[in-house]
Order: structure tokens, then C-alpha cells, then sequence
């Protein structure tokens, strides 16, 4: 069709074609998939204008000053050793005892994973990660690891961010080849909330290691060894390295609170390095672990593992940095960090915060303090494209040492009392939260463990109910699903068990599992889901989306199919992406490396008796029009 547009052309016909004939009459040297993919961008980029951001309040796209990031920085210096060189030339165990033989603490880097995530709701696009990974390979070279993936990464990327989780970590991997990339599992749970069959959980390892993931954080909920055996197993067989977890949860140094004591967790350590672990996680995932408990915690493991420690926690306390502190001079091995624009409240604690309240020490980390600002004037550019999704904390929180919620969670469950018309009850909600946790038996709270308790919290509120509510008159309730799934033995068994009396109430006469759901889980039929899902898509589908299917059916088929209607909006810049454009504002897209499409929005009209607007663009000179219909 493209040879015979320029046939039929009335200008070639009069033989007048010559080279300005191709400049100016660009529409025919247009193939039919360039065309297609500019009407499905602009399609999308149209009703995000006219309808903005899914779950966004509606407002006119924002001034934000250009992103002043220049990539200076040096080569790696051939002396330099990184912890990738050495996991890759010489495997898990030199790279271990490496590990131990620093005397400076090293970094992991969380601000592609945790600190978005806890901070403004997993929304990162990849785009945003990529404009500074090779720069900041090169920059700081001596870290330990850059936290890039997992956790509820995979899930948002496909539902809100229309960019596909595989492309991310091939997209990152290449752009830091020396680098250890990481990623959180939620040992049986996968990158989700439910419990999958183990040959999923053993493929998705697999694959992940196969895409480029070096370092495998697993977890499990309920800090039951049995829900992440299978996972360790699966990260042992690629050479790959398995960082085992105990989430950190109550207080050891509080005589009054002795469930989760010392003893608990260095029994737990030494049995997840009994099972296989290259290396321990503490992972205080609500930011509850004090300074001297982090001293005694560490010392503590620190004397009875072989294994090195690696020590996570949240900063919405405002005691990250002093817990660290001590952690570091009970020989802590690695911690993890934020890019201090991305850091605090809810997030990790700043790097360059770390390197400072360490000067003088001789466990400083060993990075370059200029190269380490250097790169976060870059985050602190992108920081102000995601503040509609921040969670609006804008100092230490202390009530978290009571409530011990998650960082992730504290804002969710207040966006979901909000939604519940509960939103002047957060107070309530909160005390709550810490009732329901001492019917619950005291348990661990992480995801999905703390949602099911968040969840209990919430239908008690709406409900007017007190505890002794629950107990004597319980059988007249519905509780919500997760609540029941959970006392099933869904999620696994909860340290010392269920308390029987409440569990009897919630089942009402269910019965509850006391094995390892995994292992009644019917294996995945992988080859059979390849033909059902390929029927589905219309393409092949690849081994990546078949394991991406079978965690997510519906939110990855929703993604081919906003995939299908928009194209690759992937390529957008990140305040186009969320709140489309303005009048008279010409944004630049590379679709392909060197081929930029310069698109302009000329001019909006009202809506029509049917509420359809008509946007008038110019794409690299040429008029388009597109209909969109308003919502509002
Ligand atoms: C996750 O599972 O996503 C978490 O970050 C838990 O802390
Ligand atoms: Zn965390």
C-alpha cells in the first residue's frame, strides 16, 4: 500500500517528485503500524486530558521544571570490585564470604522498589528508573544491590502504569550489567496476595532469574519456614542468591511483649539457614525495630549464623538513621536505603543521611558523598511527577510502634477508611487495627497478613462492633473474605497457632487447613495454559506471559488489551502519562531510538450533545483529530 500511496500521488504523477517531495509529504513514507501506533497514543493521551488519571482528582496538567541530570560520571575504575563481578565470576559462596570480609557496611539502593511503593503507591514508571540506571551503575558502583522489583511492583505495573513488569527488569538489566538487581517475594504468594501452585512459584523464580534477577528477598507473612522452602529451593538451582527473611515484629527488648523474642527470631534465622539461606533479612516492614533492639537483634544473629545479615526497615518513625547506627555497630553486613529525595516517613532512610551520621566511623559505607547527591538531584527532579499519589505523611509518625502497620499499608487503609465514609474515624480505625492483632493471637502483619487484619479492623468500625461483640454474638456476621480465608489456613499457620475459640466463630463450622496449601495446590498445566492464553491474546504467548496469566489473570488480560487500544504508552513522559496535555503544548515521544513524533495540542472542543469533545492535534506538522468522550 505504501508504494502504490506514492504512485497514485498527484506530485509524483507530474513527475515534480524530488527530495523536498519526501520532506514535504511525510504521511506517505509512513508505514501503517507508525500510523496505527500514533492514532493509539494520541487516543490515549486524549482521554487522560479530557479525563485525567484513574483514581486521580481531576486538575490541569502542572509546571515542573526540567530534570537538571547530566551523566558525568566516570567509568568504574578497573580496581574496582563490584558485587555483581563477584556473584557472576566466582557464585554465591566467595560472594558470600566477600560479604563478611567488608568492614564498611554496604547499601542496598530500594528507591526503584520500597521507597516508591511505601511513598506514592508503586507508581514509578520504568521510563523514570532508566533515565538514570547506567549513570547511577557508574556512580555508585561499591553498593551492594539496587531493590528493583517485586513486591506489588509487578501487579501495579500492569494495572495502572499500562508498561509490562518483564520489560523492566530486561530494560534494567541491560543498563546495569555489573549490578546485583533484587526483587521481594512473597515466598507461596509469588509477587501476589494468594497462594500459588509450586511449580508456579519454582517457574516464576526461574524466569526471573533467567530476566536478570540476581538477589531473591523472600518472605512469608506469617513467618512460617514452610511457605518459603519451595522458594529457596528454586533460587538454589539457578546460582542465583537467596535471601531468606524473618519479619521483625513487637519488641524484644519489652519484657511485656515476649511472643516475638529474642530467642524466637534467632531460632528462625538459624532454621532458615538450616534450609538453605545465602543470606538473613531482618525485615521490619512497619519500621518498629528501635535502636537497641537493632543492637541486640543483630548481635544476636550476628554470633549464631555463618551466613551475612542483611537489615531492612521504614523510616516512618523518624528513628531509621539510629537504628541503623546501631545495627552497624553490631556488624550489620548490609541495610537499605533511599535516595534521599526518596526517602523518609514511610520509605527507607536517606543513603546520604547513613553516610553522614557514619563519618568518623570506621564502618562508613564507602561511596562517593558528591556522586551520591549528584544522583539524587535527579530523583528530587522526578519526585514532584508522583505527587498525586503520595500518601500525604509529612512527618515521623510514632503511633506506628503501637499500631506496628506496615509502611505500605498505613496510607491504603486510610485511602480505604476514607472510601468507606470512615475517613473521620482513621483514629478509631487505628486502635482498632491494634485490638483486632491481639484477637488475632498477636500475629506477624506484612502483606497479605496485614490486610487480612486491616480488613477485620475496618468491618468492625463500620459495624459498631467491640471485640465481646464478636465473641458472643459472632455466628450473625459476615466477615469479609479475607478474614475467613485467612482462619481457613489459607495463608499458612500463624506462630502458636489459631486462637480455636475465635477461629471456631469465623468458620462457622468450616473446616481449616493445618497443612501448607501449596501442597494441596494442583500443579499449572503450563502447556495448556500456553494454548488457552495464546487463543486469548491473539499472539504466541511467551513463558512470561503465561506465568504473568496464571498470577494475574485478569489484570494481565486487561493489560493486552489497553495494550491493544493504546500502544506504547510506555514512552511517554511521565506528567504526559498522567495528566495528558495542555493547549498549545508540544511534547516530544521517541517511539524508536532516533525516531521522535512531535505531537501538539492545538485546540479542545466543548463537549457535544453526547459529551464527545474533539481534540485537534498537529503530529510533526500534520493536523489529526480525535474524539474523546468526557466523563464528567
Ligand atoms: C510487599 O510485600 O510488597 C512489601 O513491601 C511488604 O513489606
Ligand atoms: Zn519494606
Amino acid at each position: 500500500p505504501f508504494m502504490l500511496n506514492v504512485i497514485k500521488n498527484p506530485i509524483f504523477r507530474a513527475g515534480k517528485a524530488n527530495t523536498r517531495f519526501i520532506d514535504e509529504t511525510p504521511s506517505l513514507f509512513k508505514f501503517p503500524d507508525d500510523t496505527q501506533r500514533e492514532d493509539k497514543m494520541l487516543k490515549y493521551i486524549g482521554n487522560v486530558t479530557v479525563n485525567g488519571f484513574a483514581d486521580v482528582v481531576r486538575h490541569s496538567k502542572k509546571y515542573y521544571p526540567d530534570v537538571a541530570f547530566e551523566d558525568n560520571f566516570k567509568p568504574i575504575k578497573p580496581e574496582i570490585v563490584t558485587a555483581k563481578d563477584v556473584l557472576d565470576q566466582r557464585g554465591v559462596a566467595r560472594l558470600q564470604e566477600w560479604l563478611l570480609a567488608q568492614k564498611r557496611v554496604l547499601l542496598t539502593d530500594t528507591t526503584m522498589r520500597d521507597a516508591h511503593q511505601s511513598l506514592f503507591a508503586t507508581r514509578m514508571r520504568t521510563k523514570d528508573m532508566l533515565a538514570v540506571a547506567a549513570a547511577s551503575q557508574k556512580a555508585l558502583p561499591q553498593l551492594f544491590s539496587y531493590e528493583m522489583w517485586g513486591g506489588a511492583t509487578f501487579d501495579v505495573a500492569y494495572r495502572f502504569l499500562h508498561e509490562n513488569p518483564w520489560d523492566r527488569l530486561k530494560q534494567l538489566r541491560q543498563a546495569m550489567p555489573r549490578t546485583l538487581l533484587q526483587m521481594l517475594f512473597r515466598g507461596s504468594n509469588a509477587v501476589g496476595y494468594q497462594n500459588y501452585p509450586d511449580n508456579v512459584i519454582r517457574e516464576f523464580i526461574l524466569e526471573a532469574a533467567k530476566s536478570g534477577i540476581d538477589v531473591f528477598r523472600i518472605f512469608d507473612s506469617l513467618n512460617w519456614i514452610p511457605q518459603m522452602e519451595k522458594s529457596i529451593q528454586a533460587v538454589k538451582e539457578t546460582g542465583k542468591i537467596a535471601e531468606a527473611t524473618i519479619c521483625y515484629t513487637g519488641d524484644i527488648m519489652d519484657p511485656e511483649r515476649q511472643k516475638y523474642n529474642l530467642a524466637y527470631y534467632r531460632q528462625l534465622a538459624l532454621d532458615l539457614q538450616s534450609t538453605g539461606a545465602d543470606i538473613i533479612a531482618i525485615k521490619d516492614m512497619a519500621g518498629v525495630l528501635k535502636p537497641e533492639g537493632a543492637y541486640e537483634l543483630v548481635s544476636t544473629l550476628k554470633d549464631a549464623l555463618d551466613i551475612p545479615v542483611h537489615l531492612h526497615t521504614h523510616d516512618t518513625t523518624g528513628n531509621g538513621i539510629f537504628t541503623y547506627a546501631r545495627a552497624v555497630a553490631a556488624g550489620v553486613d548490609v541495610v537499605d536505603v533511599a535516595a534521599s529525595a526518596m526517602s523518609g516517613t514511610t520509605s527507607q532512610p536517606s543513603m546520604s543521611s547513613l553516610y553522614y551520621a557514619l563519618a568518623h566511623n570506621d564502618r562508613q559505607p564507602d561511596v562517593d558523598i558528591n556522586n551520591v547527591e549528584a544522583v539524587n538531584r535527579y530523583w528530587q527532579g522526578v519526585r514532584p511527577y508522583y505527587q498525586d499519589f503520595s500518601n500525604g505523611m509529612t512527618g515521623p509518625q510514632t503511633d506506628i510502634y503501637q499500631t506496628q502497620m506496615p509502611g505500605g499499608q498505613y496510607s491504603n487503609l486510610q485511602q480505604q477508611a476514607k472510601a468507606m465514609g470512615l475517613g473521620d474515624r482513621w483514629e478509631d480505625v487505628k486502635a482498632m487495627y491494634t485490638s483486632v492483632n491481639t484477637m488475632f493471637g498477636d500475629i506477624i502483619k506484612v502483606t497479605p497478613s496485614s490486610k487480612v487484619v486491616g480488613d477485620m479492623a475496618l468491618f468492625m468500625i463500620e459495624n459498631n462492633l467491640t471485640p465481646d461483640d464478636v465473641y458472643d454474638h459472632g455466628e450473625k456476621y459476615d466477615f469479609p473474605d479475607s478474614v475467613i480465608n485467612f482462619f481457613a489456613g489459607n495463608l499458612g499457620q500463624p506462630v502458636g497457632g489459631f486462637p480455636e475459640k475465635l477461629q471456631r466463630i469465623i468458620l462457622k463450622g468450616r473446616p481449616a487447613l493445618t497443612v501448607r496449601p501449596g501442597s494441596l495446590a494442583k500443579p499449572a498445566d503450563f502447556a495448556n495454559v500456553q494454548k488457552e492464553l495464546t487463543a486469548k491474546i491473539g499472539h504466541e504467548a511467551s513463558h512470561q506471559e503465561v506465568l504473568s496469566y496464571l498470577l494475574y489473570p485478569k489484570v494481565f488480560l486487561d493489560y493486552v488489551k489497553q495494550n491493544k487500544q493504546y500502544g506504547p504508552v510506555a514512552l511517554l513522559d511521565t506528567p504526559t502519562f498522567f495528566q495528558g496535555m495542555r493547549f498549545g503544548e508540544t511534547v516530544n515521544v521517541e517511539m524508536a531510538p532516533g525516531k521522535t513524533m512531535i505531537l501538539k495540542l492545538n485546540q479542545i472542543s466543548d463537549p457535544d450533545v453526547d459529551g464527545v469533545r474533539t481534540l485537534y492535534f498537529s503530529i510533526n506538522g500534520q493536523n489529526q483529530e480525535i474524539t474523546v468522550k468526557d466523563n464528567a
